[in-house]
């Protein structure tokens, strides 16, 4: 089955799955009976190729063999696999169809705000009328609450966490989760008078119409992996502060991502294991190795070497963890996709030029290291072409994408589509598996396959030959949400 959608004065063939030729009848009839007239076409995902077309009174031609009819179409449906990513659209498109008097609309539709619309768009199945996320106070999905916990620092260290960043405020962005607080890791002693940047977590509420609170961590090492820093004075655990507040006034339990150091939420969860096993849904933890029996003297990841008794402790809280290792192991092959590993990394002008010009912006005030406060003003200029062809043509190392995207209920498949946990006919790129973990205090793991784990999960690539682009695919198609 074909469906033919007009942009402009262009006919786009859409391949659309032939399970929905049927739906597409039945909702006809159901249209044609209910005479129902008017409506709007609520949102089309463009890069994952689905539609939602709700209380449309629609021409679409649905080209079979041999044959050429034009349906009109009403309520909710939705196409599910349709390849609309294979094209390319402007900003702004445009959709002819008939109204049920036989005139002819046109709605113009702003591709960004469409996206932003979609909330839990990328999840499949069909939406029926009350289930469907045509505006924001229509939407049903819960948000998942998140906290993210990252070594986002100014001037830049590994400029990964700007890119992580950008994809948990897509994720908010698109109403998948509540982004409740940003923790930035005390700059390391070897941070060269670097900075918790709060300058791109203040670009990032802008763009994405938000106000999400941030804080510092702690700048003390711990003692030992059950140092809870009592002796601390309240500038150094203010941030801790931050995560039991967020924890304790959370509904629903919390998501934490951690993207650098564990000493924040090490310290939070020792302080408070009642307060993490009743409210903190899980941890993604991104940090370590995930060979299954590392030998004593391996070389540590860095994020463990970070905080190793805060790495250790997280294994100890009464909450479930997902174990995201950086790599598989350090001493060879670190630079290439193995099955424990999250790591891969892609070509930043693959997604770079495709993004908003504030979120261009924002990536040009992280890459020029500027440190001059002026993250207003800088999303407001003009942006640097030179300063953004340069570091497109620069490959980055990537690992904690996964994660974000799992907490939020999707996965990828390996041609790179984001799609609901709970589709099963998809083929998922990575998967967690039930594990059983041990951790000593030098932050050196073992683990067994352990199905009967109900908490501690472990990060699996499940085709290592298309995770990296599969994964590149996610993201650019999550960072395009973002206007
Ligand atoms: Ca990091």
């Amino acid at each position: 089955m074909h469906l033919k959608i007009k942009q402009e004065n262009t006919r786009y063939d859409i391949a659309a799955s032939k399970l929905f030729y049927p739906l597409l009848l039945i909702i006809d009839a159901i249209a044609f009976l209910s005479k129902e007239k008017g409506g709007k076409i609520e949102w089309i995902n463009w890069k994952t190729g689905m539609c939602v077309f709700i209380d449309l009174s629609a021409s679409v031609e649905m080209t079979r063999p041999r044959t050429t009819r034009t349906r009109t179409c009403s309520r909710c449906i939705l196409f599910n696999n349709v390849s609309l990513n294979e094209m390319e659209f402007d900003n702004t498109i445009r959709l002819d169809y008939r109204d049920f008097k036989g005139g002819t609309k046109v709605e113009k539709i702003d591709r960004r705000t469409v996206l932003g619309m979609t909330a839990a768009g990328l999840a499949g199945g069909i939406l029926w009328p009350g289930l469907v996320y045509g505006n924001e106070s229509g939407k049903v999905k819960k948000k998942t609450p998140v906290l993210h916990v990252t070594d986002l620092f100014r001037p830049h260290m590994d400029p990964d966490d700007h890119w992580d960043l950008a994809c948990v405020y897509s994720l908010a962005y698109r109403g998948d989760i509540e982004l409740k607080g940003v923790l930035i890791d005390h700059p390391p002693a070897n941070a060269d008078g670097r900075n918790p940047d709060i300058s791109a977590v203040a670009q990032m509420n802008l763009i994405a119409g938000t106000y999400v609170p941030v804080a510092a961590g702690s700048g003390l090492p711990m003692k030992s992996r059950d140092d809870v820093q009592d002796y601390a004075p309240a500038a150094e655990h203010y941030g801790v502060g931050m995560v039991l507040d967020v924890l304790r006034k959370s509904p629903e339990p919390v998501v934490i991502n951690i993207l650098g150091s564990s000493r924040d939420i090490a310290i939070a969860g020792k302080k408070a294991p009642g307060l993490f096993e009743s409210k903190c849904a899980a941890i993604y933890l991104n940090a370590g190795t995930g060979s299954p029996e590392m030998s004593p003297a391996s070389k540590l990841e860095y994020n463990v070497t970070l905080e190793r008794y805060g790495f250790a402790a997280i294994f100890d809280l009464p909450c479930p963890v997902y174990w995201m290792p950086c790599f598989e192991q350090l001493e060879s092959s670190r630079r290439q996709v193995r099955e424990y590993g999250t790591h891969y990394k892609f070509r930043q002008d693959e997604i770079l030029p495709h993004l908003s010009d504030m979120v261009q912006k924002y990536f040009a005030y992280m890459f020029g290291k500027y440190t001059d406060s002026n993250w207003l003003g800088y999303l407001k200029c003009a942006k640097d072409e030179t300063l953004l062809a340069k570091v497109g043509s620069m490959y980055r190392h990537m690992w904690c994408t996964a994660g974000f995207l799992h907490a939020s209920g999707y996965t990828v498949t390996r041609d790179g589509k984001i799609v609901s946990l709970t589709e099963k006919r998809a083929r998922p790129v990575f998967t967690f598996d039930a594990v059983k973990v041990e951790c000593d205090d030098n932050g050196v793991t073992r683990w067994t396959r352990d199905d009967s784990s109900k908490d501690r999960f472990i990060f699996h690539v499940r085709d290592t030959d298309n995770y990296q682009a599969a994964m590149t695919a996610a993201m650019k198609s999550l960072l395009t949400a973002l206007p």
